[in-house]
């Protein structure tokens, strides 16, 4: 059994590095009318505009709260997906195929039997998981990963089953493939893979645009379901009132088209919309309030410019009848989890937005204006960990999964 490890102390201020000590330098009361964002490095993509004021690189913010990292478990094969259980345990997901449950005390379980082979290699394996709505009375839960599909090809798809617990640790039974993203394809790089409930019952699944070059499987075309925000029932079937329903060609259970790798999804408490991080291409990871039909952009718009150097198509940022994102970041932080904070453990925090960053190695804390970020910090930076994902726990500290083969589950609360 493993047990809880030694807590590490770390204070918000302190100066770690030289991106920290940037931060609490931009932090200090700037006399211009721009005060200094988190981000200090030049974009990426040269001469590019944001569609309005505030759309990337929101004021440095510092917190006034300190806090402390705990490691409440390690030896985590890059953790990816994390919700908790209503006894207060946490289940989560390893991208290589296991899902655990985790105790308060640190303990970790088994992996559960009866899951899925995945397809693994690259970006490729077990991701996401939700609840049920009705968990504690049906025990069922969901989960993303990559399936083997006819060919050699593969594909998201996403599972339902029966989480049980007898004798030996975790089961699941009845599983059912419940959704399977079309086309199946071959590479094995942006993929999507994240779960969330909207109020209303129905389960949003986050589908990434499977680095195809434009033109084959597009995220602009409606005839599949890659660069998608998918809309499902619990049953897998497409709900009536998706935008899309009755619509030739179209898949029905297509919510919203345009998107690259999104990576992020949570339901904001206040507005009860879905919300969702991307990664784009080299600077331009992008914030997004996905609306019904709705067209946002990739690949035809962008910001930041294409691994090669060269402009994402025609080079544009805007274009009509494609939504803009509501925050964009070039240089990108390579997105993965989010969480919108309701909590009182954290007062200062209230009403913020987390975002984990893998390749910034940090946890990003947004302050929010309605639909607009208006600050920006970067916290955990001195842990120089991946960051995959942020989850609010039920007592109200954030729970974040750091990504490498000595994955860690850390609790953050005040000090
Ligand atoms: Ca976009």
């Amino acid at each position: 059994m493993r047990r809880l490890l030694p807590i590490l102390l770390l204070s918000a201020l302190a100066a770690c590095g030289p991106r920290q000590s940037q931060d609490a330098a931009a932090a200090a009361p700037a006399p211009s009318a721009s005060p200094a964002p988190a981000e200090t490095d030049p974009p990426n993509a040269r001469g590019q505009r944001p569609a309005f004021p505030g759309q990337t690189r929101a004021p440095a913010l510092t917190t006034t709260t300190a806090f402390q990292v705990q490691t409440v478990a390690k030896g985590l094969d890059h953790p990816w997906g994390e919700a908790f259980l209503p006894d207060g345990r946490m289940l989560l997901t390893e991208r290589v195929g296991r899902l655990r449950i985790l105790t308060r005390g640190g303990a970790l379980s088994p992996p559960a039997s009866g899951a899925p082979r995945v397809v693994t290699g690259e970006q490729a394996g077990l991701f996401g998981l939700a609840l049920d709505p009705g968990f504690a009375r049906n025990g069922l839960i969901y989960f993303a990963y990559m399936e083997r599909r006819p060919g050699g090809l593969s594909g998201l798809s996403v599972a339902r089953a029966k989480l049980s617990e007898a004798g030996g640790g975790p089961a699941l039974n009845g599983l059912t493939v419940i959704f399977r993203a079309q086309p199946a394809m071959s590479g094995l790089a942006n993929i999507g893979g994240r779960l969330v409930f909207a109020p209303d019952g129905t389960l949003f699944v986050t589908v990434g645009d499977r680095f195809e070059p434009t033109g084959q499987h597009d995220a602009q075309t409606l005839d599949n379901d890659l660069g998608k925000i998918i809309r499902i029932n619990p049953d897998g079937s497409a709900p009536k009132d998706n935008p899309f329903v009755g619509k030739p060609g179209a898949r029905p259970e297509i919510w919203s088209y345009g998107h690259r790798n999104p990576e992020s999804a949570a339901i904001n408490p206040w507005t009860h919309q879905l919300w969702t991080v991307e990664h784009g291409p080299r600077g331009g990871d992008e914030v997004n309030i996905p609306q019904a039909g709705k067209n946002y952009g990739w690949p035809v718009i962008s910001y930041g410019e294409d691994y090669s150097g060269r402009p994402v198509g025609q080079g544009i940022n805007a274009h009509a009848g494609m939504e803009q994102p509501i925050y964009y970041w070039d240089p990108v932080i390579a997105p993965s989890g989010m969480a919108f904070y309701d909590a009182n453990l954290f007062p200062a925090w209230k009403g913020n937005l987390f975002v984990g960053g893998l390749a910034s190695t940090h946890l990003a804390r947004l302050t929010l204006a309605g639909a607009r970020v208006v600050g920006e910090e970067w916290l955990l930076q001195d842990l120089g960990e991946r960051i995959r994902d942020v989850i609010v726990g039920p007592d109200g500290a954030l729970y974040v999964l750091t990504d490498n083969s000595n994955g860690r589950v850390l609790r953050i609360a005040p000090k």
